[in-house]
């Protein structure tokens, strides 16, 4: 029934196993641990191992011996240097498919307890079983690709601005508008949903009217992405309704809904492409010495399986340097991801890869240097560098094309604003 070994290990030593090697069936964290003042490290990576699967703060007279001897984690790699914990936990405690489970232990608990000053779960490693029992991505960048037919270049999208508050009608004039452009993505903000002044329903046939016609006079693929979120129920209606009217697309706000309403909209699997955006991450991920790092977050929505996720600029307004930014990308990318001291190894067999969103205080000034360290598999979205512009959305959203177009001929911007008119007017403005 169990999958691990019995060993000579006993409960008063704790889970430090410093021989033990991951089994392929063992869920791997790796966590940057920081003891409260008295604690050393090994005594707090315990309590962390402990707390996270079968212990709690002292011995119960309750454990049996084949519960310790199989259900136990390994603690097998402690780094004082860098405050480092790797934990090895066999598979058996998870229910595999249950995400907010696999959370309630890995990262529940754990966080608040006393022994503990600081705690950041920095990645987890996931086996191949509990892999398959998930979904993946549906459409992955190659089903996206096929859908907005763009083969070679960066999909462009916008956020209509400003993000709360236009009536449906403006809502699609200004989508149209970016559409006509040259954006291949028009998408609603995270905090638009169907407020009073922006009813759902409404917002849906006047923008995807207006993607229509912005189809036909541009004779280019458009895709919206409206905004689904919501009681979980209600969210699934939405997307019904996305779907009834022709919409290829819905976007989710992953986090403030939680991974099992995200779950649900997946297993229904209504063929339309899941654009996750990631707002509150940064309540988690952007201490350093604690909460979630994006990239495990990341992880676990690829294979929850959104096919589209935001995932940082390095280059705009939100936090986030380079290398997190592509190390993120990374690991929703590859099917295979090395380990190094700040990230486990990762294999993902068959499961697509989520094309990576780079969105946040971005304009055309930026293309060149995200373009450098991202390529061209990217969705790059603008909403203020485009609805910005001197002259409006519509020269706008050329202004982004063009930086994308001299970017992928190797020109300067400079020289190639010189003979696209609202290249220049945005790179005067935008400094
Ligand atoms: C960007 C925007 C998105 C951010 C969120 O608008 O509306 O919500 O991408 O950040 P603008 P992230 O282009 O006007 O800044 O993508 O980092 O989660
Ligand atoms: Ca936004």
């Amino acid at each position: 029934m169990f999958g691990k070994t019995n060993t000579c290990f006993t409960m008063s030593q704790g889970y430090l196993d410093l021989k033990y090697k991951p089994q392929s069936n063992d869920l791997v964290c790796l966590f940057y641990v920081e003891p409260a003042e008295g604690v050393s490290l090994a005594k707090a990576a315990n309590h962390v191992a402990g707390e996270s699967s079968i212990g709690t703060w002292t011995e119960v007279s309750t454990m049996k011996d084949d519960i310790w001897g199989k259900l136990r984690p390994s603690i097998y790699s402690l780094d004082e240097e860098n405050k480092l914990v790797k934990i090895a936990y066999p598979l058996e405690l998870f229910e595999p498919e249950n995400i907010a489970q696999i959370l309630s232990s890995v990262a529940g608990n754990i966080y608040g307890m006393k022994a503990l000053e600081n705690l950041r779960l920095l990645d987890v490693g996931f086996p191949s079983k509990m892999i398959k029992k998930h979904a993946g991505p549906r459409f992955g960048i190659q089903g996206v690709r096929d859908v907005v037919e763009v083969r070679e270049r960066p999909l462009v999208g916008t956020i209509v601005k400003p993000k709360v508050g236009l009536p449906p009608r403006e809502h699609a004039n200004v989508a149209y508008e970016a559409w006509v452009g040259g954006c291949d993505v028009v998408k609603d903000d995270e905090n638009l949903t169907s407020q009073g002044f922006n009813k759902f329903k409404d917002r849906i046939t006047e923008t995807l009217g207006a993607r229509d016609k912005a189809e036909g006079d541009s004779g280019e693929t458009k895709v919206y992405m409206p905004n689904v979120t919501a009681e979980t129920y209600e969210m699934l209606e939405r997307i019904d309704y996305v779907k009834d009217h022709g919409g290829r697309y819905a976007m989710v706000d992953v986090v403030t809904l939680g991974f099992s309403a995200v779950q649900s909209v997946r297993q229904k699997d209504y063929g339309v492409v899941l654009h996750a955006h990631r707002a509150m991450h940064a309540a988690l991920t952007r201490n350093p010495r604690h909460g979630i790092t994006m990239l495990a977050l990341a992880k676990l929505l690829r294979l929850v399986g959104v096919d589209q996720l935001h995932i940082g600029t390095a280059v705009g307004k939100m936090q986030g340097p380079k290398e997190e930014v592509y190390s993120i990308s990374q690991a929703i990318t590859q099917k295979k991801v090395e380990e190094k001291q700040d990230r486990l190894p990762q294999l993902w067999g068959q499961v697509k890869p989520v094309f990576p969103v780079c969105s946040g205080g971005l304009h055309p000034g930026h293309v060149p240097e995200l373009m450098g360290f991202m390529g061209q598999d990217i969705i790059i979205q603008a909403g203020g560098g485009i609805h910005g512009h001197p002259e409006g959305t519509r020269q706008g959203a050329e202004a982004m094309r063009a930086a994308i177009e001299a970017t992928l001929e190797n020109q300067s911007l400079h020289q190639w604003g010189e003979k696209h008119k609202p290249l220049e007017l945005a790179l005067r403005k935008f400094k």
